[in-house]
């Protein structure tokens, strides 16, 4: 309860911040985007990790303001990277279920993307396959989001319980492999994450490799065409400043 009380000040009183972390090209070698991850820094508490909070501002509700105000700064700090001439990155932003069935969602996005003049296609939301529990809502507000431009990814994809017939029924555009999958690096593994990177690019969809820690997770990322990688073998999640340092 203590913690419901102080977060739901947390917006309003500036305690909420992001960290960033690099999603990397591995074929050519580049920073393409940044994965924007929440923190709260308590007045008594000190830092509070998301997974001890996340769950109370879903069932409070507290995720709404507080997701909006993660698009919004998220937002309005790629457009100041871009302003200062770094490369183009995409910010991607987690957005909870419950945020993503609210009412006004979309309405809330597109004049979060108005105010902070940010080029829709360097937007990334990342959604976990739970959205597929209603296909009909999902279906049209995925078909929205595209017409604007923003891309949408599947986070932690492999460890919901959903079918896969959605992958072929929603527009989607990027299948997220969760670290689960990499964090041993065994025969069983290998071969459910080499499915993954075959399903993904047999659905024309990109796919990204979370959670990669070692040289021979990358290797065998690379082996089979995977891309796109994030993970502390890269960058750990960082504060704005030591991104900016990254690119000077
Ligand atoms: O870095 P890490 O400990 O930050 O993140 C822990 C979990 O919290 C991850 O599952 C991540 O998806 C989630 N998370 C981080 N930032 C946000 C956010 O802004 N919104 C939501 N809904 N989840 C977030
Ligand atoms: O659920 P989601 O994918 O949004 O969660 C991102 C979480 O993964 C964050 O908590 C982030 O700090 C964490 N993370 C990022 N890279 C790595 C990694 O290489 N290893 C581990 N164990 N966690 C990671
Ligand atoms: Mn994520
Ligand atoms: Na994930």
């Amino acid at each position: 309860l203590y913690l419901e009380t102080s977060l739901s000040k947390a917006v309003e009183e500036g305690q909420l911040f992001l960290h960033y972390q690099p999603q990397i090209d591995i074929i050519q070698n580049k920073i393409v985007g940044v994965e924007a991850l929440i923190r709260w820094q308590h007045p008594e508490l000190g830092l509070v990790a998301p997974f001890d909070f996340i769950p109370i501002a879903e069932e409070t509700g507290l995720i709404i303001p507080i997701g909006e105000w993660v698009l919004r700064t998220a937002c309005r700090q790629n457009k100041e990277w871009q302003k200062a001439g770094y490369p183009p990155l995409t910010i991607a932003v987690n957005i909870s279920i419950r945020q993503f069935m609210s009412h006004n969602f979309l309405t809330k996005l597109k004049s979060i993307l108005l105010e902070t003049q940010l080029d829709p296609q360097y937007l990334e939301l990342e959604i976990t396959e739970s959205i597929a529990s209603d296909v009909t809502y999902t279906k049209k507000l995925l078909r929205d989001l595209q017409k604007i431009g923003v891309k949408v990814s599947i986070d932690d994809f492999g460890t919901g319980y959903s079918s896969l017939g959605y992958l072929s029924r929603l527009p989607i555009n990027k299948l997220k492999v969760d670290r689960m999958f990499l964090s041993e690096l065994n025969d069983k593994n290998k071969a459910v994450t080499k499915a993954v990177i075959a399903l993904a690019k047999s659905l024309d969809l990109e796919v990204l490799a979370e959670g990669v820690e070692t040289d021979a997770q990358a290797d065998f990322l690379k082996e089979q065409g995977c891309e796109l990688v994030q993970g502390f073998r890269y960058y750990k999640p960082m504060k704005s400043e030591e991104i900016e340092a990254l690119f000077k």
